[in-house]
């Protein structure tokens, strides 16, 4: 039945600034202990028939940055003739979504949804999001940035994000996105660390970097992962699930070890990469994406000449990286002096010898001889994530890795456990004593 609407006055008692007060105090009151900024409220004058008689009443929408700067909202119904709260509701909603992705097919995504249009932005992940960089550089010098390509958050009206296709920017924005999801997840659920900085706050992607850029790179100064598209020829675009895995990873080390970018320490500040980006991806058990010891399988065109950037089993068979230490490897560029602790990781994971795992056969060889038998990649995840961030500093080296492991190992396993012997051997095997 339909009953005419009758009010007994369109001028409401209340004010809109009174209004506006009482959902800004509500605001405050849905987050407590968190120090709220830019505080803002829109009244707007309805007549509400939800809750029983029909009467005249504000719709307050009040907005605010939280102390991490996550977005926070509240709306709230006041009777405009009373100043009763009527109702009230937080108003930034989080949607499950998905994507189809380049590399990992169809995965979920957690979004922030506004009204008809949602953000990739992940609220249940420190509200880390991914942006368009719109093939624009940066202009830094000496670190000192003078312009900075933008981080445009991708916005989509359905919630169904890219097509798996590159003519979509949104699908190498699905695929970052998950990719950084998965490393928050590994950090959280197998380390117990709550976002890069380990304080919950998120930080963001930025894909389509440049044009035909063949790379992606951590910037501390952004604190940001960037990546972009490749030319196609070496590489497609730079987004797959172990090479955002290893570009968040630089942010843990850097807020943890801080190990220098250069000599033997950018050599374990480059394999902590290599190798926690390795173990996100056995982490993720993606099928379009199976765990293995390569870096950037999914990445490589034919023009690039191999299968993958860099193999952990045997890491000069990327042509330039050492497998065993010798008193020259910090000379080498940070991404070839790597490979001794990348060798490190795979003998300890996995153990020498000739194998196949998922459908990829390894090769891993040792300096002395000798057979080292592995405990598991999940063991060598957490004795390297614990010797980084217990035990190394920024000016580790090889043999100081060897000792930081070793500790890590005894922590978690015992002293004269299988596990501790074997870092010792798998150290031994790559010729770090
Ligand atoms: N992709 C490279 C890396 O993350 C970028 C660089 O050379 N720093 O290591
Ligand atoms: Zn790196
Ligand atoms: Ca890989």
């Amino acid at each position: 039945s339909r009953a005419a609407l009758a009010l007994p006055s369109t001028t409401p008692e209340v004010s809109a600034p009174e209004a506006a007060d009482l959902a800004t105090n509500a605001l405050r009151a849905a987050n407590l202990g968190n120090r709220l900024r830019q505080v803002k409220a829109k009244p707007q004058l309805i007549v509400d028939a939800l809750h029983g008689t029909p009467r005249l009443a504000w719709r307050t929408d009040a907005v605010a940055l939280d102390s991490l700067g996550n977005p926070v909202a509240r709306t709230v119904l006041t009777d405009a003739r009373t100043g009763a709260r009527i109702d009230a509701w937080d108003s930034i909603e989080t949607a499950t979504g998905d994507g189809r992705s380049l590399y990992s097919g169809t995965v979920p995504l957690e979004t922030t949804q506004s009204g008809s249009s949602y953000q990739l932005k992940d609220p249940t992940r420190g509200n880390t999001y991914t942006g368009d960089a719109a093939n624009k550089t940066d202009l830094c010098i000496f670190g000192i940035c003078i312009s900075r390509a933008p981080s445009t958050v991708f916005t989509d009206t359905d919630n169904h994000w890219g097509t798996g296709a590159t003519g979509d920017r949104s699908s190498a924005a699905v695929d970052a996105q998950y990719g950084t999801d998965e490393t928050w997840d590994y950090y959280k659920n197998v380390h117990g660390r709550n976002g890069i900085a380990g304080d919950g706050k998120g930080s963001y992607n930025r894909v389509h970097y440049g044009s035909n850029y063949n790379n992606a790179f951590w910037d501390d100064s952004c604190f940001c992962m960037t990546y972009g598209d490749g030319d196609g020829t070496t590489f497609g675009p730079l987004v797959a699930l172990d090479v955002a895995g290893h570009e968040m990873s630089h942010g843990v080390t850097s807020k943890t070890a801080g190990l220098t970018y250069s000599g033997e320490s950018g050599g374990l500040n480059e394999a902590t990469s290599d190798i926690l980006g390795t173990m996100v991806e056995w982490y993720a058990n993606n099928p379009s994406d199976p765990g293995d010891y390569l870096i950037g399988e999914q990445i490589v065109r034919p023009g690039f000449g191999g299968t993958a950037l860099r193999y952990m089993d045997k890491p000069s068979r990327d042509g330039s990286s050492a497998d065993y230490w010798s008193s020259s490897v910090g000379n080498l560029d940070v991404h070839y002096s790597s490979g001794v602790a990348n060798h490190f990781a795979y003998l300890l994971a996995e153990g020498s010898g000739a194998k196949v795992i998922n459908g990829v056969s390894y090769n891993s060889p040792t300096y002395n001889g000798s057979t080292v038998t592995g405990i598991g990649h999940d063991k060598v995840g957490k004795i390297w994530y614990r010797a980084l961030t217990v035990y190394m500093t920024s000016s580790t080296d090889y043999a100081g890795a060897r000792t930081a492991t070793l500790n890590a190992a005894k922590d978690l396993y015992g002293a004269g456990s299988a596990e501790y012997n074997a870092v010792a051997a798998a150290w031994s095997a790559v010729n770090v004593n």
